[in-house]
This record gives C-alpha cells, sequence and structure tokens, in this order.
C-alpha cells in the first residue's frame, strides 16, 4: 500500500480528535505548567553553592511533585495490555437483524480503539504467561460508543458475576506471599477449581495453546455474553459475537513461552507495535452467531450459561465486517493506561442478555474505574471520549474538563428550553428491550447451569493429537506446581470426568492415582442451604461429536506476512544463495533478520556491507518463526565458532519450526540435533525457497513433536 494512503486512513474521526490534544514539543522551549520558561532544570535552589536547598523553589517542587503522583492504581485483572487505533468496515447491511448504525451503514469507518491483554499478572509481567487473553474493543460510533469488552476464548469461567473475587484471588498470587506471579500453577487456583466445576470448560482452553499465542494478531476474540441485536420494529435476536484474524490462530509451545519470557518480556507488545510501523496492519473480521428468540431453549445448555459456547457447526458464524489495527498510540499512559472499557456502553440496536455473568460487569466496571482514574469525568479523557457530542445534566466532579454554559442544570425545565432535550426512539433514542418478567426474587443458581463436563470433553475431543498431548502436558506441569496432593487428586478425578484417556496421561505424569471418588459436595458454588444433589454438575453429554472449529488445526496456514525469519550469517556468506529466499519472503510480508556474531555490517560473497539486525549475543531462537543457515565457506566456519548458534538451530528443531539451509551451511546443521532429521518435512537443505516458504506459512511441523522431547535443549 502506498504510504499517502496508509496515512489518509489514520485520520480518522477520533484521530482527529485526538490530535486536538497532541502536545509536541519539538524546537519548544522547556516551561513549567503555567508556562514559563525554564533555564536549569539540573540544580535546585540551593542558599550558597554548597547550602541546603530552599523551600522558595517552586522549579523543584513542581517537577517533584508531579513525579510523585505519577501512577495510578493498575487494573485489578488485565492490568497488562497493549492497544492500537484503526477503524471497522462493514461487509453488508444487517438491518433485518439491527437498527444499529455500525451494522447497516456500510459507507462508514467506525473509529476503534482495541486493548489486548493478560489477566493474572502485573502490569510488569511478562507477556508469555499461560493465561487467557483480553480482547477489548472500543467503536466510537456515530450514535456513541459501543465497548465490545472480550476474550481470547469463546467462555468464561464463572457463571455468576457473585464468584469473581473468588476466582481472581485463587488465581492472583498467594496473599501471604505474593508468589507466584501471572501464573495460574499453584494451590489456591486449583483449589477453587477444582472445588467449583463450572471453571473446568474454561480451564481446559487455558491449558490449551490459546493460552500461549504467537501473537495478539493471531487470536481469535469473543464477546462471550449471548448479546440482543434489536431491528427497526423491535425484535430482537440472540446474538454471539466473534473475531477471526485474517492471519489464523496461532500459538508457540510452553518450552518456547517460558524462554521468551527472559528473552523479550515485551513479546507481543513488541510485536504488534512492530506489525503496525511496518504497514502490515493486523486484521480480524467480525462474525455474528444469530439465534432467533423461539429459539432460546433449543439447545443443550443454556444461552445465558457464560461457560457454555454454541459450536459453529450448530449455529454458523455470519462474516460481517472487518477490523483493521493501523496506528500505534501516541502515548502509552495517556491511550493504553486511561482507556476505559465498560461493557454497559452500547448503542441502539445492540442490547444485554440476562446471562448473570454479564449483569455483574454491568457495575463493575466503571465502579473500578472511578478508582483506577480517580474521577467520575473520566470519559472526558481524550481517549475515552465520544466522537459525537454529549449534553446532560451531569455536573462537577473532580478534574472537570468541559465548561457547561446556562443557568440550568436539571430536567424538566423551562428556564433552558427545555434542554439538553429528550430524543424520540425513532430519532436514535435508546429503549431498553422490553423483556417480559414475571419471577420470584431468588438467590439461585438455574439446574440448567449445571452441565460442567459435556463442553470440556467436546473442547478435547475436537483437538488434534499434538493439540492433545500440549494440553495433557499443561495439567501436569500446572498440577505439579501445587504442593497439596488431596488437590491434585480432586483434579484427577475431575479431569476423568471429561476424559479418561487424559486424566491418564496427567496422572502418569504426576506420578499419582486417579481416586476412585472424591468427597462431596464438590459444586460449591451455591448457598448453604441449597439442595446439594439439585446443583451437582449434571452427566457429560455428547451433542456434537467433534467441532472442527475449536481446533487450531483447522484455522489458516496460507501466509507467511509478518514471519520473522532468522537468517544465520557472518562475513562471506554467500548471497547468491540467499537472494532468492529474501526476496520471495519479503515479497510476501516476512521479515528476514540478518543475525551475525556482532552488530554493525556483515559482508556478503561480494563483499558488500549489509546491517545487521541482531548480534547472536543480543537475540535468542524462540524469537523467530523459522531459521535460514546461508551459505559460503568462510560464514560457516565463522558461525561455527559460536555454540549459541548450535543452541539456536536445536532450540528450532524442537518447537517444530522450519529451518532451511544452502551449501556450507549444512555444515552448522550437521553440529546440531538436526543432522539426524534431514528427511523431516520442514528441514531443507539445498531445496527451492518456495518449499522453506511453504512450511513456514504452515506455522509448525507438529508431527516433528515425536522426537522433540529427545532433543536437550
Ligand atoms: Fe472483566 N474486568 N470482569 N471480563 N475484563 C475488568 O475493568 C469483571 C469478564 C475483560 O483492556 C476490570 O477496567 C467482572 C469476562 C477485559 O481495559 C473489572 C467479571 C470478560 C478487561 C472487570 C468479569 C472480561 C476486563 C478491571 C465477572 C470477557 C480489560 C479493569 C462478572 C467477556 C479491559 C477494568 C481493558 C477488565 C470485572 C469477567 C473481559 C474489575 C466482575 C467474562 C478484556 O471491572
Amino acid at each position: 500500500m502506498e504510504k499517502e494512503e496508509k496515512n489518509a486512513k489514520k485520520d480518522s474521526k477520533k484521530i482527529k480528535d485526538l490530535s486536538a490534544s497532541y502536545k509536541d514539543g519539538s524546537n519548544k522551549p522547556l516551561t513549567t505548567n503555567q508556562g514559563l520558561k525554564v533555564n536549569d532544570t539540573n540544580n535546585s535552589l540551593k542558599s550558597g553553592e554548597r547550602g541546603s536547598t530552599l523551600l522558595e523553589d517552586f522549579l523543584l517542587r513542581e517537577k517533584i511533585n508531579n513525579f510523585d503522583h505519577e501512577r495510578i492504581p493498575e487494573r485489578i485483572v488485565h492490568a497488562r495490555g497493549s492497544a492500537a487505533h484503526g477503524y471497522f468496515e462493514l461487509y453488508d447491511s444487517i438491518e433485518e437483524y439491527t437498527k444499529a448504525g455500525i451494522f447497516t451503514d456500510t459507507k462508514r469507518k467506525t473509529p476503534v480503539f482495541v486493548r489486548f491483554s493478560t489477566v493474572a499478572g502485573s502490569k510488569g509481567s511478562p507477556d508469555l504467561a499461560r493465561d487467557v487473553r483480553g480482547f477489548a474493543v472500543k467503536f466510537y460510533t456515530e450514535e456513541g460508543t459501543w465497548d465490545l469488552v472480550g476474550n481470547n476464548m469463546p467462555i468464561f469461567f464463572i457463571q455468576d458475576a457473585m464468584k469473581f473475587p473468588d476466582l481472581i484471588h485463587s488465581v492472583k498470587p498467594e496473599p501471604n506471599k505474593e508468589i507466584p506471579q501471572a501464573a495460574s500453577a499453584h494451590d489456591t487456583f486449583y483449589d477453587f477449581v477444582s472445588l467449583t466445576t463450572e471453571t473446568l470448560h474454561n480451564h481446559i482452553w487455558a491449558m490449551s495453546d490459546r493460552a500461549i499465542p504467537r501473537s495478539y494478531r493471531m487470536m481469535e476474540g469473543f464477546g462471550i455474553h449471548t448479546f440482543r441485536l434489536i431491528n427497526k420494529e423491535g425484535k430482537s435476536h440472540f446474538v454471539k459475537f466473534h473475531w477471526k484474524p485474517k492471519l489464523g490462530v496461532h500459538s508457540v509451545t510452553w518450552d518456547e513461552a517460558v524462554k521468551i519470557n527472559g528473552a523479550d518480556s515485551d513479546f507481543h507488545r513488541r510485536d504488534l507495535w512492530d506489525a503496525i510501523e511496518a504497514g502490515e496492519y493486523p486484521e480480524w473480521e467480525l462474525g455474528l452467531q444469530i439465534i432467533p428468540q423461539e429459539d432460546e431453549h433449543k439447545f443443550d445448555f443454556d444461552l445465558l450459561d457464560a461457560t457454555k459456547l454454541i459450536p459453529e457447526e450448530m449455529v454458523p458464524v455470519k462474516i460481517v465486517g472487518k477490523m483493521t489495527l493501523n496506528k500505534n498510540p501516541e502515548n502509552f499512559f495517556a491511550e493504553t493506561e486511561q482507556v476505559a472499557f465498560l461493557p454497559g456502553h452500547i448503542v441502539p440496536g445492540i442490547d444485554f442478555s440476562n446471562d448473570p455473568l454479564l449483569q455483574g460487569r454491568l457495575f463493575s466496571y466503571r465502579d473500578t474505574q472511578l478508582s483506577r482514574l480517580g474521577s467520575v469525568n473520566f470519559h472526558q479523557i481524550p481517549i475515552n471520549r465520544p466522537v459525537v457530542n454529549t449534553h446532560n445534566n451531569q455536573r462537577d466532579g473532580h478534574m472537570q474538563m468541559d465548561i457547561p454554559k446556562g443557568q440550568t442544570a436539571y430536567f424538566p425545565n423551562s428556564l433552558g428550553g427545555g434542554c439538553p432535550y429528550l430524543s424520540k426512539i425513532a430519532e436514535g433514542g435508546f429503549d431498553s428491550y422490553e423483556e417480559r418478567i414475571d419471577a420470584k426474587k431468588i438467590r439461585t443458581r438455574s439446574e440448567s447451569f449445571s452441565d460442567h463436563f459435556s463442553q470440556p470433553a467436546l473442547f478435547y475431543r475436537s483437538l488434534a493429537s499434538w493439540e492433545k498431548n500440549h494440553v495433557a502436558n499443561a495439567y501436569t506441569f500446572e498440577l505439579g506446581k501445587c504442593m497439596h496432593k488431596h488437590i491434585q487428586q480432586r483434579m484427577l478425578w475431575l479431569i476423568q470426568q471429561i476424559d479418561e484417556d487424559l486424566a491418564k496421561k496427567v496422572s502418569d505424569g504426576l506420578g499419582i492415582d486417579i481416586p476412585d471418588d472424591i468427597e462431596r459436595p464438590i459444586n460449591q458454588a451455591i448457598g448453604a442451604d441449597a439442595d446439594v444433589d439439585k446443583h451437582q454438575p449434571g452427566p457429560k453429554k455428547i451433542y456434537l461429536d467433534s467441532s472442527p472449529a475449536l481446533s487450531q488445526a483447522n484455522t489458516k496456514f496460507d501466509s507467511v506476512a509478518t514471519r520473522q525469519i532468522a537468517a544465520l550469517v557472518a562475513d562471506g556468506f554467500n548471497m547468491d544463495a540467499f537472494k532468492p529466499v529474501k526476496e520471495l519472503l519479503e515479497k510476501e510480508g516476512a521479515m528476514v533478520k540478518l543475525i551475525a556474531p556482532t552488530g554493525g555490517t556483515v559482508l556478503c560473497n561480494h563483499d558488500t556491507e549489509h546491517e545487521v539486525d541482531a548480534s547472536i549475543m543480543t537475540t535468542e531462537s524462540v524469537l523467530y518463526d523459522a531459521v535460514y543457515v546461508a551459505g559460503g565457506e568462510e560464514s560457516v566456519e565463522k558461525l561455527l565458532k559460536n555454540s549459541k548458534y548450535i543452541k539456536f538451530i536445536n532450540e528450532a528443531f524442537k518447537h517444530c519450526k522450519a529451518i532451511a539451509a544452502d551449501k556450507e551451511g549444512e555444515k552448522l546443521i550437521d553440529t546440531s540435533y538436526v543432522k539426524e532429521y534431514k528427511d523431516d518435512q520442514a528441514v531443507f537443505i539445498n531445496k527451492k525457497p518456495k518449499a522453506f516458504r511453504d512450511a513456514i506459512a504452515k506455522h509448525r511441523n507438529w508431527d516433528r513433536m515425536e522426537v522433540t522431547d529427545s532433543i536437550p535443549v
């Protein structure tokens, strides 16, 4: 895409709005907050050269005082995140289902701001924690702001908002010792999970590769809850929202994740930033599962139960539009940190369901923003303000930025001409869906929510064998970190209810037998007076053998765009063989990086200097998707002198990545474990670049997993 065209796309209504708040200090004098020009910001005002500092020093006080108050509380969950600007475009109107302008007007380009996050870790925790990822989208629509605050997994751990503090307290670092950081592998989490069986579905997703994505750009997103779409006639359809990444859904291995956290703890943050800076804009299509109101009770599970998904094979996902992220924030704190997502932000044409998890969220987010951002006026912070005008009688409070005019701040009024006036529904006024309610006030859980095993089992059945192995290894690792045997046993028994083979693998790995039974009640997510039998998790049902859409084996494998390829080179490397590989990959958007023994430049066999992207000392194999070893006698001799290159190749092999070598490059390969596996499907020695390219597009050669355990790196 031409640069100019790209820049024009960044000029959305929201970016124009934000640019009014941009501050650029280039070629400007340094001033105080009051605009006073400053001529010394290095020395405080003293009584003599070696004397004490004077209280009078307002320059020192302003600077230090501001610094003292720079931090705000981090988010209680989803503290670690990264965000970007972009836009959403609708393919075709779906006015038969909704009157929302964003879904009926195909000419619109709705600005968005999207924040991805991990859940459990603190703000400075590493990106590759085994965790759910937040996927929060703020749509700045012409009818007001709509926030779709979702995750990268289609279900949640609990069914009722009342359990959220318990869930989070159990996964966060244990309160006596504040250990472990950004990790679910500890006793309190498994104590809670094993006593709260509704968690098992989201939990098995968290044990799968979905919890260690290759990139934010390669994750799906889900609104999770069932929402409503409301059309012009006021008719309601239930809906589930899905984001489908154009690059497919891909993950790293656990061994890689652990190493990435050490090599580059900002791996996902950097990846998102770099892709956007390189003009490789991440894209997702928005899909809807639409369920007629009449079909509410036709499923084997309850649509209001957020621990259940609707298999795509039962209700297809209708693709309606595309989101593109094309601009990085100007300032992390002002935008990414201060952005406030609220599931309660909706627009006419979209409405809530009675999902008790969603209902609780409608309270929590605004409440938490008040302590995090400090004032009821947080909607006036540039990143949070809508692109449409707002007028109401809410007034004052800390940090009021607007200057409301006029004598009246109440409704109805005649002194203010009755303004701001009320809009009729036909003119875009919001109206809640009129749902008939005739019920007892009751504190309980619906019996229709008590199937806790069928969907984790469906998920596991739907995975490819390599994905199943990853799940079994993850359970074994996590439970292996628990110190209490009764918790491990309770978990083993529950895993057995999901899948016998899986439980057997985990039990073997732990060296602990699966108990015949465990102490009841196992579902303690109910009140003390409740009928315990009624609330026991129901028997496992099979309403679908498998759901191929749940497996990453069925995702897209067509593109090498944005893949990072490490080319191992030293002075004298053979450019003639390397050039076609580089050209083919770069033409398709892959990023080929020269990894040389030192930084600076490296000479090819034509004595031409090439910029080195990273010296071998500053980088690691786990940060790349594939490895290419250049030919050239002199180059290879130099590479052979540094054992880190051998480790680099061995790790790439262990992580099932594509590896290619030209001519003398084979010598380096022969010093690695790859020597034994030259007939591997993703190892290419003196082969055509196209074959290497295709293997990179396939992400990994998972068949190799059978031998990777024997690679000791
Ligand atoms: Fe959240 N969640 N959540 N959550 N959530 C927050 O709001 C909460 C839930 C999600 O990038 C908090 O501003 C409750 C489901 C994302 O800024 C807080 C319940 C889903 C983000 C909160 C849930 C999410 C949050 C913390 C159970 C997926 C990050 C800071 C009823 C559909 C948004 C904040 C961002 C953040 C509460 C469950 C997604 C405390 C009470 C289900 C992506 O308000």
